[in-house]
């Protein structure tokens, strides 16, 4: 079992597209072990995107996270962080595949719908900056 963190940005939030995604994503074998609906502020997309400081688009992508509320998620299954990125779809949704996420709800290269970890590295630390382990219930 593995964990994964998801984030539904401002734009398919404002858009009332949160069912469709999460349908999408429990369709691949994702299931939803932590979920908050919040809204970041634009210090705090500067440093859930510091990875990206130094990219032209870092000021318009966390100016596009801090618009409006979002959605946080834990997923969990088996490979969740490869399954969540294969179900996202490429980060551009005009090159994304039929299917998914991305393809169905994205507009533009910046406003993609959806966040998903990239890997192990990266995937605790965007966890714990959205959530504490007492926060992810057990199933049981
Ligand atoms: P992804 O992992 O698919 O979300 O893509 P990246 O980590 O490469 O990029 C993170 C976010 O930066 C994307 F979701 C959207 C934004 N971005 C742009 O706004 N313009 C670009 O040219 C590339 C990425």
């Amino acid at each position: 079992m593995e964990r994964t963190l998801s984030i539904i940005k401002p734009d398919a939030v404002a858009r009332n597209q949160i069912g469709g995604i999460i349908a999408l994503l429990e369709g691949a074998g994702l299931r939803v072990a932590a979920a908050r609906l919040l809204r970041v502020s634009k210090g705090e997309a500067e440093r859930f995107y510091a990875v990206h400081r130094e990219r032209p688009f870092f000021e318009s992508l966390t100016t596009f996270l801090s618009e409006g509320p979002i959605l946080v998620m834990v997923l969990e299954g088996p490979g969740a962080i490869a399954r969540n990125r294969e179900v996202m779809g490429a980060t551009d949704p005009a090159k994304a595949a039929a299917g998914t996420i991305r393809k169905a709800y994205g507009t533009n290269v910046e406003r993609n719908a959806v966040h998903g970890s990239d890997g192990a590295d990266t995937v605790k630390q965007e966890i714990a900056f959205f959530f504490s382990e007492r926060e992810i219930p057990p199933r049981g």
